[in-house]
């Protein structure tokens, strides 16, 4: 335990009473229990992060937690919610489902926190939805595309919502899947694919959504392989897809596994591209796997965020603000998703007593929300989905993911 001197000990006793005295402060939200919902006429809310902030997929992390930061930083400078300060409580899941259990018990456990953006990888989802469920706190994920946890598992023959406290800014594999087999068929002209996923909730509903629409186009899967997420070697899986001869690799997964499987299937002879959804839009793909991602293809949610009239002045200010790493994949979504939960608590939190009060009027005025939002329309259905059906295929040229092709998904 760190030693502190008694000056400094002395110094926090005297700030301490001064507080209950309520001589001077303003807000006062602890990082840990809450408030309870801060002194004197200025109340605390905090609007949680749960995504992996450390770990192989930090840099997507990363991006939501300073994009909702940003969110959070302008909604206090135009004093969005008069008599309430918002605060930034960023957890990180490691993308793993029990480390992000754990997050999400401990922001449910802060009285302060009305709101929380993430996840980032759809099983840990899975684990965080039922903590902040019963904890009446809402969840808007940026970047979850697994279908089940807006429909429930038979989200594809009997859709029923799952929990009614979470939303999603993002759209779902059903449409990500379908998207990039029309892709691959109608326009790049292959019609033989195999495929391979890396097991996990997002992987392997991304790869099955993917095949139903191909092979109902017409298009034949050659071979249709799993890996396991921990391991770094492919070989013996490669070896297998290689005699089937298809034209095209469609991957279910993310970077760090799809960056060295592309790389190892091309040292192979399978010099064929490799196609994966979001999970690998990441500027780390391509550097991970170096000059031999040039061609591999991924889709991605939304339109181009650098391309977008709406997504300039986020651009503009997240480059001000001089976060140490880029908006990435996910931040524009963040950003919205944190407007969401600020335009909810602009009617929640307006007569509330304390934050933990007004969190089951946080989560039904949620399905009120609308706005233009930097992605585009900000609404949600009856499920908590996005109304948004927009998505892009993008490829690697040279040491750039560039847009290839942008559509609303019908
Ligand atoms: N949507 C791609 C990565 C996150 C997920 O597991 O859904």
């Amino acid at each position: 335990m760190p030693q502190r001197s008694v000056v400094a000990v002395g110094a926090s006793l005297l700030v301490a009473s001064l507080a209950l005295a309520g001589c001077g402060t303003r807000g006062g939200s602890s990082s840990d229990g809450g408030s309870g919902g801060g002194s004197g006429d200025t109340k605390t809310a905090k609007i949680g992060v749960i995504a992996p902030l450390s770990g192989d997929l930090a840099a997507l992390g990363k991006g939501i937690e300073h994009s909702v930061d940003l969110a959070i930083k302008q909604a206090n400078e135009s004093n969005a919610i008069p008599g309430w300060k918002l605060e930034l409580a960023a957890e990180d899941d490691q993308a793993t489902p029990d480390v992000g259990k754990n997050a999400a018990t401990k922001l449910a456990s802060d009285k302060d926190v009305v709101g929380v953006v993430g996840t980032l990888n759809s099983s840990v989802a899975q684990s965080v939805q039922p903590v902040l469920a019963s904890a009446n706190i809402t969840m808007v994920s940026p970047a979850n595309t697994n279908p089940s946890l807006t429909q429930g598992a038979d989200f594809a023959t009997a859709p029923k919502r799952s929990y009614p406290n979470y939303f999603r800014t993002c759209t779902t594999d059903s449409i990500q899947g379908p998207f990039a087999a029309r892709y691959l068929f109608d326009k790049a002209g292959i019609k033989e694919v195999a495929t391979v996923h890396d097991k996990k909730t997002y992987g392997q509903g991304l790869v099955e959504a993917f095949t139903k629409e191909y092979t109902k186009l017409g298009g034949k899967i050659v071979a249709a392989e799993t890996i396991n997420p921990d391991d770094d070697k492919y070989d013996a899986v490669i070896s297998k897809i290689k005699p089937s001869n298809p034209k095209a690799v469609y991957y279910g997964g993310e970077y760090p596994q799809g960056a060295p499987f592309s790389q190892q299937m091309k040292a192979a002879g399978l010099n064929v591209p490799l196609m994966g959804g979001d999970g690998v839009y990441s500027g780390e793909f391509i550097k991970l796997a170096g000059a031999t991602a040039n061609g591999d293809l991924a889709t991605a949610i939304g339109a181009p965020t650098d391309t977008l009239p709406s997504a300039k002045d986020f651009v503009a200010s997240y480059g001000k603000a001089g976060y140490a790493e880029p908006y990435e994949a996910y931040g524009a979504y963040a950003f919205d998703a944190a407007n969401a939960i600020i335009n909810a608590l602009k009617v929640s939190l307006k007569d509330a007593t304390s934050a933990d009060a007004a969190r089951e009027a946080t989560v039904k005025a949620m399905s009120d929300v609308s706005f233009d939002g930097v992605t585009g329309k900000v609404a949600f259905d009856e499920y908590g989905d996005t109304t948004s059906r927009v998505l892009t295929v993008y490829q690697v040229t040279g040491d750039a993911w560039k847009p290839v092709n942008t559509e609303e998904f019908k």
